[in-house]
């Protein structure tokens, strides 16, 4: 057959085979048989370069003016197919039935969200408030005023994230909201506060650079180191669930306390010593102490009058310790995995 018939009949081949159409994957088939680089288009273009020069132009135009129609019709045919897949898929959304997938997708409050319940409940059962506080705070709530002035070297205990603007940063600790709540408050104050801080410095399983704490604070006449001791033990008791719970205090340096201790609690992933307690048997939980006369002054205190006593509980870890959890990584990773066992 001629190049000129086999035009033609190319033509008349390709309007049937289009017409069948009624699908984007036997669009795409069509394709590949007529525009594909085997398909019947390119043989066609084999053969017309064969042929002698004046009859290549007029043979060259009509296989031209295939080509353009072939593609005009296939563009048009893949755009009325897409439109009509989109209709269908809109249609099908709308008798989705998202009540099908309830047992399957059901959700669960986050080990923090569940932790942070049962501390509130347990401060307002004891006379507490629960504030919040800042996360972007400035030099003075988290450092001035808690004594610890520039140059001062406990500066160095906290691994900074300042921000562009001078004098300004990320929170290192909740403590803050100390000052906050004595320069607002009068006494007798309690408070609480559960809220995230942030550390420059390198995780590891019982480190991250954002991370959460609890802030407790009570300011009154005679307040002592017995009643933090016993605030801090009921809290920890209650958390645990376990009134024989393991904990002990040591001796601690905080600028902001004085005296000052670490609250630490038994290895709740060995019995021995593991890689998580570095091999003590015990992990810090906490920092405490009877808040020191120069804070008191600094949130307008009378220290001769008053005296108070702080705590800042790694709720992070406490999360941990409840749960199990032996990488602190894992509860901020959004691993779903990780997510549904609580
Ligand atoms: C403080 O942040 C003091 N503001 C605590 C305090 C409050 C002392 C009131 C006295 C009076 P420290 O840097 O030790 O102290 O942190 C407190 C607790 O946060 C630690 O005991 C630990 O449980 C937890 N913690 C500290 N660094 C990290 C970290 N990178 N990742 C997770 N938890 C941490």
């Amino acid at each position: 057959m001629d190049l000129k018939k086999q035009i033609i009949e190319t033509r008349n081949l390709f309007h049937q085979a289009l017409s069948a159409v009624g699908t984007l994957e036997q669009l795409e088939a069509t394709r590949v048989t007529y525009l594909g680089r085997q398909g019947t288009l390119a043989l066609l273009t084999d053969e017309l370069k064969k042929l002698a020069p004046e009859e290549k132009r007029e043979v060259g135009a009509l296989l031209n003016e295939l080509k353009q129609e072939v593609q005009k019709l296939f563009d048009a045919k893949k755009a009325e197919l897409e439109t009509a897949a989109q209709r269908e898929a809109a249609e099908q959304l709308k008798n989705f039935d998202v009540t099908a997938y309830k047992q399957r997708l059901q959700g669960s409050l986050h080990p923090y969200t569940q932790v942070i319940k049962q501390i509130e409940d347990l401060f307002i059962s004891m006379g507490f408030v629960i504030l919040d506080g800042k996360e972007v705070e400035n030099d003075f709530y988290n450092f001035t005023a808690l004594n610890i002035p520039e140059d001062h070297p406990a500066r160095d205990m906290h691994d900074t994230f300042w921000l562009q603007t001078p004098g300004w940063l990320l929170r290192t600790h909740t403590s803050p909201v100390q000052i906050h709540a004595m320069q607002q408050r009068k006494p007798p104050i309690a408070l609480a506060v559960n809220g995230r801080v942030y550390r420059h410095e390198a995780t590891d399983a019982t480190h991250d650079f954002m991370f959460m704490q609890t802030e407790g604070m009570v300011i009154d006449k005679n307040i002592s180191l017995a009643h933090l001791i016993s605030s801090a033990q009921h809290m920890l008791r209650v958390l645990f669930e376990k009134a024989d719970l393991k904990f002990r205090m040591r001796p601690a340096y905080y600028p902001f306390v004085e005296p000052g201790l670490d609250i630490d609690i038994s290895c709740p992933f060995c019995k021995s010593g593991c890689s998580i307690c570095k091999k003590t048997g015990w992990i810090e939980a906490a920092g405490a102490g009877l808040i020191h006369p120069r804070v008191l002054q600094a949130g307008s205190i009378d220290p001769a009058v008053y005296s108070g006593y702080a705590f800042g509980f790694g709720l992070t870890r406490l999360v941990m310790f409840k749960y199990g959890i032996h990488d602190i990584r894992l509860l901020h990773s959004s691993s779903l995995d990780f997510l549904k066992q609580f």
